[in-house]
This record gives C-alpha cells, sequence and structure tokens, in this order.
C-alpha cells in the first residue's frame, strides 16, 4: 500500500514542485505540471510535465554515473499513488548554498554581465562575442539562490571561495564543468545544443560532493536545437517556444508591460508544448515516454 501524501510534512514549495519529509534521512521531491514564462506560473498545466522532467533527471542521474541524492527508483513505494512518474526519493544532504551554473553558450544574464564589463562572474570573456555565441571553452558561473520570486544573483568565484572555501570551490567548479562537458555532448550527439545549466550538490557523509535536485531537464538548462542555431540572435527555447509565441503574438491580448498575469493558453498551444516535452525527452534518452511509470498503471485488487 501506497502512502497519502498528507502523511508527509511538506517542507517547501518552489515554482514548479515540492519538497516532502519522508523521515530524517529521506525526502520526497514532487514535480508539478505548471509551466513559467515570463515570470508568471501559466494556466492551465502542462499535462505530464512533472513525469516527463522527472523522466529526463532519472535519465541524467543513471547515464552521469556520478555520486548522486537518489534514494529510490520511480516506483519506490514511499512514492504516494498520485505522485508516481513525478516524484525522487533523495538522501537528505546538507546543501551547498551555490547555485552551480556551467554554460558553453552566452546569453541571459551572462551576455548582460559580459556587454557591462567583458567578463560573467569574473571570467574575462573575449572582446566581439554577440547573442548565443558559443564560448572558447565553457564557464563556470556560479550564483547565490535568490528569495523566491527573485532572479539569483550571479556572483564571483572568489566569492565561493569565501562562502564555500577553496578546496570546495574548486571541486564544484571541476565538478560542473566535468559534468555540463559530458552532458553537453550527449546531447550534442542527438540535436540538441544544452547552452547552459544549473547544478546543486549536497554534501555526502565523507564531504563528498553528491549530485542534488533535479539535472539537466529544460527547466534547469537552456535546451536548443542544433539544426535551428543562428548565433548572433536570440534562440528560440526547445520546450517554451510555442507559448512565447503565443503570449507575446496578436492572438493572446497580453500586455505584458503593465504586470497583468497572462490569459489562459489555449488547447492546441497546451498539447503542443506537451510534445515539445517528450520529444526532448525521446530525443535525449532515446526511451519512449510511453514507458515511464504513472500512477495509472499500478493494478488494484
Ligand atoms: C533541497 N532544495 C532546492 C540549496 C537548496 N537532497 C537534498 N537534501 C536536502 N535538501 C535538498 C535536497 C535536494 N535536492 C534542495 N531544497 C532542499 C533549493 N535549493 C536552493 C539552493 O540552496
Amino acid at each position: 500500500m501506497r502512502p497519502e501524501l498528507a502523511t508527509y510534512r511538506h517542507l517547501t514549495s518552489g515554482k514548479v514542485r515540492e519538497i516532502y519529509e519522508i523521515d530524517d534521512d529521506t525526502l520526497l521531491m514532487v514535480a508539478s505540471d505548471r509551466i513559467s514564462a515570463y515570470d508568471h506560473i501559466l494556466t492551465p498545466e502542462i499535462p505530464d510535465k512533472g513525469r516527463i522532467l522527472t523522466a529526463m533527471s532519472f535519465f541524467w542521474f543513471d547515464v552521469l554515473g556520478v555520486p548522486n541524492h537518489l534514494a529510490g527508483g520511480p516506483t519506490d513505494h514511499r512514492i504516494p499513488a498520485d505522485c508516481v512518474g513525478r516524484s525522487m526519493v533523495v538522501r537528505r544532504l546538507p546543501m551547498v548554498q551555490v547555485e552551480c551554473v556551467a554554460r558553453g553558450y552566452l546569453t541571459g544574464s551572462g551576455l548582460i554581465d559580459y556587454r557591462k564589463t567583458g567578463a560573467v562572474c569574473g571570467v574575462e570573456l573575449p572582446t566581439g562575442l554577440d547573442e548565443a555565441s558559443k564560448l572558447p571553452q565553457p564557464i563556470f558561473t556560479p550564483a547565490t539562490k535568490a528569495e523566491l520570486g527573485d532572479h539569483d544573483e550571479n556572483i564571483s568565484f572568489d566569492a565561493v571561495v569565501d562562502l564555500a572555501g577553496a578546496d570546495l570551490a574548486e571541486n564544484l567548479r571541476s565538478t560542473t564543468l566535468d559534468i555540463y562537458g559530458r552532458g553537453a555532448q550527449l546531447a550534442a550527439d542527438r540535436g540538441i545544443i544544452l547552452a547552459d545549466t544549473k547544478f546543486e550538490f549536497g554534501l555526502g557523509e565523507d564531504g563528498e560532493l553528491v549530485l542534488a535536485d533535479e539535472v539537466l531537464t529544460p527547466d534547469s538548462s537552456r535546451y536548443w536545437e542544433s539544426a535551428t542555431y543562428r548565433p548572433g540572435e536570440v534562440q528560440p527555447s526547445f520546450d517554451k517556444q510555442i507559448v512565447r509565441n503565443w503570449l507575446t503574438g496578436p492572438d493572446s491580448g497580453w500586455d505584458r508591460a503593465v504586470d497583468n498575469p497572462p490569459p489562459s493558453l489555449p488547447d492546441t498551444v497546451v498539447q503542443r508544448t506537451r510534445q515539445r516535452y517528450i520529444e526532448a525527452y525521446e530525443w535525449i534518452s532515446q526511451l519512449s515516454f510511453a514507458d515511464w511509470p504513472t500512477d495509472e498503471q499500478e493494478t488494484h485488487q
């Protein structure tokens, strides 16, 4: 018998997922089907988005083969029936309070900082780079977690040394760049550019880094399609572009200059976006999403 979600104490809410306490040593991380764009949570939800992103994290944890926080599989019996497929049972670890970002391409806050200073997080870059430029080599651009609703703040490597000590800071940088490099290579082999990504790490019993959180999902990374990559232009987001195009196009009637909530997405936009998430999972993993566990396939008696 699977437990009810209400039997677990709720710890934290993120924009798109929830964390519960299973016991002193174990957490339940539940991904929702919520989607955000332009700093708003949209309605309606994208059916199966939580399961698709969870499937992707399990895939990446498996192929990366680095120590990670998973403490059970996707159908672990501690997972409530209505959360099967979109939950991870994880070891509760002391977390490193640094967002570990790797960038192989220049965009977003990295591009803004570069245009102001010629550097990102203190890493000097060559002149002449532009929107979506490929960097000479991937760089470590750490950030600190802002309050819910605020954007993370980029910090220098020296600031990580002050926060975490020199040894841990060096380990975070080399591990982040190593994992990003291997993920980006696998994605590139399958027609997807992993422009950048954010990792979170916990500390194991012996002080070793343990990869935590969700991993290399489109919520924690920028996925671009290799076939349409055009440096010098803002790249369409692999997963969210259909939503963004509709919200900013004439049919939505939304004025995003004023702080009013966006209108509900039409079902066509919802269904096409759902297919895009499935496509990303299937391209990357070369597995079929139809095989991913769901509560619907539980046998009852
Ligand atoms: C945890 N978050 C997301 C760190 C926290 N395995 C774990 N053990 C204990 N706590 C967490 C995990 C995981 N994953 C992760 N919250 C709790 C928020 N981050 C923000 C940055 O700082």
